[in-house]
């Protein structure tokens, strides 16, 4: 017999998973698909229980006659080795030919597992990438370890999947019924989840906001968005202020950016927020208020401090908050940002004094809008007069 084997922490099991077994099952015509939850050690937090994550995987593929789970590693406790399973394995199935199941990642770590000798001598991995991007790279690395170990390694031929655990258990965690997507896995796991509140009693963790912001955002808006947190978060270290707070302020600053001009005035509305003539005009100034009221509705954001740094990272204002006046400051002058050659200059003086670098940069902003007078989309908005008016003073106390 073929026999697949698709190992994983399954927190929880997605259609990804099963697409991937299916495909796995049909090119390389085998007899069954063997998932195997993996144990996670009681020292990593954040991962569900062992118990749970098994229930969601056999739910997931109780109808599947080919698909069957093995209990071999969730409740050892502790990781257990690949090569301790694949011997446990073949007490069962001595002369099967074993189709082990990896993704891109894992391809180039493969040396770094124990005993992979005996790994390439009983497996045929099966490489499932999920970015095409890296393939030639990814030939060569597998025809290295042909070479090298006389390994067998082929290619799952699939469509790219951009499913990952981490947004399903994201929008398991999303209550705002506006904002909740059923997550892309099967009925009974999703039965299950909501059930037993596998997922949505807890907080939103870094990665999981991260999975939800690269739906709301185009991919250099994420970039962007990890450069003001890191810029963000090296500031506040530089000046004892929350890193925490900061951290979170800088990932989800313009997590408002592609909402619709309706959606923002929506948010605005129900929160209350004033909406100035020049933001209607110009509703693109609009994502900075919204963006507070979305970090709120959608990623629960309470903090008032992070949901005012949200609030006024595009215009500032006068005698802003530590953590504001970070992310104002942040947004301007991250590394992908190369907009001006002050901006060395600039990251500088962020080190040494915030207000002065605000200061220098609601200038330089001004500058920018007034080059083309008459032109409604560069109206400055009062917000940011009254800003450069209340900071300017850091400038002149120096000279
Ligand atoms: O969202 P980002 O692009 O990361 O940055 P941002 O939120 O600071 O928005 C940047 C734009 O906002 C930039 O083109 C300058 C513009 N801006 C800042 N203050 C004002 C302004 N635009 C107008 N019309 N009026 C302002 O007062
Ligand atoms: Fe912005
Ligand atoms: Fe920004």
């Amino acid at each position: 017999m073929k026999i697949g084997i698709l190992g994983g922490t399954f927190d929880p099991i997605h259609n990804g998973h099963l697409y991937i077994a299916t495909k796995a099952m049909e090119q390389f015509e085998l007899s069954k698909v063997l998932f195997i939850p993996t144990a996670v050690s009681y020292m990593k937090t954040g991962v569900s229980s062992a118990n749970d994550r098994y229930e969601m995987t056999r739910l997931a593929i109780k109808d599947r006659s080919k698909f069957e789970i093995s209990d071999l590693e969730v409740f050892r406790g502790g990781n257990t080795y690949t090569c301790e399973t694949i011997e446990e394995l073949r007490k069962t199935y001595p002369d099967d030919k074993l189709y082990f199941i990896i993704g891109t990642d894992t391809l180039f770590m493969l040396e770094k597992w124990r005993n992979y000798e005996y790994l390439f001598q009983e497996l045929i991995f099966v490489v499932a990438s999920r970015d095409n991007d890296r393939l030639d790279q990814q030939k060569e690395k597998a025809e290295e370890l042909k070479k090298k170990y006389d390994a067998k390694i082929k290619f799952l031929k699939a469509n790219q999947y951009d499913i990952s655990s981490t947004l399903i258990r994201a929008q398991f965690k999303v209550t705002e019924p506006a904002y909740r997507v059923k997550p892309d896995c099967p009925d009974t796991v999703i039965r299950y989840a909501q059930e037993n509140h596998i997922y949505d009693m807890e907080e939103f963790e870094e990665d999981e906001i991260i999975a939800l912001l690269k739906v709301d955002l185009k991919p250099k808006r994420i970039i962007h968005s990890f450069g003001v947190r890191d810029t963000a978060v090296k500031l506040a270290e530089i000046h004892h202020l929350d890193v925490e707070k900061a951290r979170l302020a800088g990932l989800l600053h313009d997590c408002a950016k592609y909402l619709s001009t309706e959606e923002k005035l929506a948010l605005c509305r129900e929160y209350d927020y004033p909406v100035s003539e020049i933001e209607i005009k110009n509703p693109e100034l609009l994502h900075a208020k919204a963006g507070a009221a979305y970090a709120n509705k959608k990623y629960e954001i309470e903090d008032e401090e992070i949901l005012d740094a949200i609030y006024y990272h595009t215009t500032g204002k006068p005698a802003m908050d530590p953590i504001s006046l970070v992310i104002f400051i942040s947004d301007y002058i991250e590394p992908g940002r190369h907009h001006s050659d002050k901006l060395d200059s600039f990251r500088k003086i962020a080190e040494e004094t915030l207000e002065k670098c605000a200061a220098l940069i609601l200038e330089e902003t001004l500058i920018y809008l007034n080059s083309r007078p008459g032109n409604q989309i560069k109206a400055v908005d009062p917000q940011t007069r009254q800003s450069y008016e209340y900071y300017k003073l850091y400038l002149e106390e120096k000279e």
